[in-house]
């Protein structure tokens, strides 16, 4: 059967095809960029969770199979869970990960060692082009660098050391990451609900 994986961030697509690969899933994975038809849905929820299913919901209802899609950011503590929902475009431009670093660290400059923490967290959404959804939640919990440091991953990896570890999430292994990541957790956790209702 064919799923449709309602993303094109490429950063996602990387992990999600490890992910779901050694959890066993045997299904065509096809990027949402062979639909270039299809446009981008607004993201209007104020929730992972809710962007999440309006992503998958668009890819179900325009091509007719069952979709997956992941609606993911960096929640800081300190500034009340922000970037949040609007991580992909913190500094303005969507997507422009550099950036958006930069400016977070910058607006984290003065904040201490004992006041850094944040996690990521991720929404893994399926929906079936009858409107049936299911939703499911991960994070990865963590602190804050003061400055970059890995060149694996993307986005805000390079900042984000997970609890229990030294290194940052880009310092990590691909394998490493997925085995503990945010993304990781959430996937694994809709593949039976994938086997249960597409098969
Ligand atoms: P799609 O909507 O097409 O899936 P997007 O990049 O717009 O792509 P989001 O709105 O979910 O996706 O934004 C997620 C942002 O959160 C992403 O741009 C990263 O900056 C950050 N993020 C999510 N997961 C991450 C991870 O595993 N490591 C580092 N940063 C992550």
């Amino acid at each position: 059967t064919r799923l449709i994986l309602a993303t094109r961030n490429a950063g996602k697509i990387t992990e999600l095809h490890a992910i779901l690969a050694d959890a066993g899933l045997t299904h065509e994975l096809v990027g949402a960029d062979a639909y270039p038809d299809v446009p981008d849905v607004k993201e209007t929820g104020v929730t992972f969770a809710e962007n999440a299913l309006l992503k998958a919901h668009a890819l179900a209802r325009a091509t007719g199979h069952p979709a997956i899609a992941d609606d993911s950011g960096l929640c800081v503590d300190v500034l009340g869970g922000a970037p949040g929902i609007f991580s992909a475009r913190w500094a303005g431009t969507h997507g422009d990960d550099k950036a958006n670093l930069d400016l977070l660290l910058a607006q984290l400059s003065d904040i201490d060692e004992a006041h850094r923490a944040a996690h990521f967290a991720c929404a893994a959404a399926l929906a079936l082009p009858d409107g049936t959804e299911r939703v499911v939640e991960g994070r990865l919990m963590g602190t804050l660098r003061h400055t970059p440091s890995g060149t694996n991953g993307f986005g805000y990896d390079p900042i984000l050391q997970p609890e229990g570890d030294t290194r940052t999430c880009a310092e990590l292994t691909p394998a490493e990451k997925n085995a503990i990541s945010h993304r990781g957790k959430a996937f694994r956790a809709l593949v039976p609900v994938v086997r249960e209702l597409v098969g």
